[in-house]
């Protein structure tokens, strides 16, 4: 089964939304195989978004990651890449459709509440980059034939 990282940032935590966006992939039939709140180094950070280093939003962007705890997941489902960015919406809230998460909880593009994993190849470097191999649980859950045609 395919595996992502989503993060719910600073702003998610801040505004209470935590449990409202971790709903979002739930009711969907996807299952949290990881998850943890941290509060990202500089460092981290960094290398989290380096493909962005020397973007005019690079320093703001560090910054707000850093500025308080985030929600790192692991989300395990059939297409789940690909669903998830569906889901979170277009970059720029205000551009986001209207159901997705960015279109329901976000304004502002620096305040955008989650990320996720762009591709399999992000998928893979993030997860490895905030969950040891021993910190990601497999297990079935009982819904699985209800969400599944073959689980
Ligand atoms: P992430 O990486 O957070 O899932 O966002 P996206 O994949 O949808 O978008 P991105 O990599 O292009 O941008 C990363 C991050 O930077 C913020 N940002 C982006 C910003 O503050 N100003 C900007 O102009 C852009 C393009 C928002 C997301």
């Amino acid at each position: 089964m395919e595996r992502t990282f989503v993060m719910l940032k600073p702003d998610c935590v801040q505004r209470n939304l935590v449990g409202r966006v971790i709903t979002c992939f739930e009711e969907k039939g996807y299952k949290i195989v990881g998850l943890k709140m941290l509060r990202l180094s500089r460092e981290m950070a960094e290398e989290h978004y380096a493909e962005h280093r020397g973007k005019p939003f690079y320093e703001a962007l560090v910054a707000h990651i850093t500025s308080g705890p985030v929600v790192a997941m692991v989300i395990e489902g059939k297409g789940v890449i690909a669903a998830v960015r569906q889901m979170m919406g277009s970059t720029n809230p205000l551009e986001a459709a209207p159901g997705t998460i960015r279109g329901r909880f976000g304004v502002d593009v620096g305040r955008n509440v989650v990320h996720g994993s762009d591709g399999p190849a992000s998928a893979a470097r993030e997860v490895a980059l905030f969950f040891r191999p021993d910190e990601l649980i497999s297990y079935r859950r009982e819904d699985e034939r209800w969400v599944y045609e073959d689980p």
